[in-house]
């Protein structure tokens, strides 16, 4: 299977998933769910799940609960888009094509939203169906719960909100802010995979390590795509970082260094996986596919 089919079979085995475990019918509130469902199953090209699935396959993990752990994942990804549009984050309007979730509902229903998808993200992987070892559970609780906290992408979103009101910003700035803002989110993806499979020490580390690099070729394609791309191609709003003063790679490295950079993060990515053989081809291809994509 080519990479962009298994990433497209990745994303409409979430959906289904996401589905079901966002279900109006069952929900006590049916307002929040609609919400959260309209933010969650917009078209998102499921990223982090792919990478749960795959760490999770050539270290021997089961696929559904690989798909289980990817779902909670991808509802704390998008609590962070919902809460991160709202007017006093990144004040957009626009969101995976479509009006963001406070311009569909309402401010409070968005915040809301936000939170319940943040919720629901532990309640999936804390229910048996996840994993029958509950220290299984609980490892992927704790980690999820430190990557996406206030040491993981809060904390890096709170970071790079400061540093919009500084003039300059050095590289070692950036990396901290960008390692933990979308970095961690990453970081978990890999070593989900990992934990669910109950690998060793060195599978876990070197899951981390071609997750760092990712993560920060992830987010320098991310701020090339905010200066040559276009709201349609994108979805979002384009040319906002220069405009907020956010602390970008462009600034460092320009246009042309950062592609240099990106590429050199993925090939070193690609080299980190050589213990894994053509079984980890496709995340390879992954890699690759970070720093060329168009949106
Ligand atoms: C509000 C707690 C809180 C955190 C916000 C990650 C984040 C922190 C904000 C998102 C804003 C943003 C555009 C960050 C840049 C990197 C990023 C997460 C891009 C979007 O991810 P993709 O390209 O999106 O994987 P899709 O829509 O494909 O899922």
């Amino acid at each position: 299977m080519t990479f962009q089919a298994a990433l497209k079979n990745t994303a409409n085995e979430i959906e289904v998933m996401l589905d079901e475990l966002l279900s109006v019918e069952t929900s006590l509130a049916p307002r929040v769910t609609e919400a959260m469902r309209y933010s969650a199953l917009a078209q998102g090209k499921r990223l982090r799940p792919f990478f749960v699935s795959e760490s999770a396959r050539i270290l021997g993990a089961d696929h559904q609960q690989a798909l289980r752990v990817g779902a909670a994942l991808e509802c704390i990804h998008c609590y962070s888009l919902v809460h991160d549009d709202l007017p006093a984050m990144d004040d957009d309007d626009l969101r995976r094509g479509k009006p963001t979730c406070h311009i569909a509902y309402d401010e409070a229903t968005a915040i809301l939203a936000g939170d319940g998808l943040l919720t629901v993200a532990f309640e999936i992987i804390a229910d048996p169906a996840t994993h029958a070892d509950g220290s299984v559970r609980a490892e992927l609780t704790l980690e999820l719960a430190r990557s996406a906290g206030h040491n993981g992408m809060v904390g890096g979103q709170m970071l790079d909100l400061a540093a919009e009101q500084k003039h300059s910003h050095d590289l070692d700035e950036i990396i901290a802010i960008q390692s933990l803002k979308t970095g961690e989110l990453f970081r978990f993806s890999l070593e989900g995979g990992a934990i669910l499979a109950q690998a060793g020490s060195e599978d876990r580390a070197a899951m981390r390590t071609f997750a760092d690099r990712v993560g920060l070729a992830f987010q320098i394609a991310d701020d090339i795509l905010d200066i040559e791309s276009s709201p349609e191609q994108l979805g979002k709003a384009t040319q906002k970082d220069a405009e907020a003063g956010k602390a970008t790679f462009i600034d460092l490295f320009g246009l042309d260094g950062a592609k240099q950079k990106a590429r050199a993060l993925a090939d070193e990515a690609c080299d980190l996986l050589a213990p894994y053989g053509d079984k980890a081809e496709t995340l390879r291809d992954a890699a690759r596919f970070i720093v060329e994509r168009k949106n």
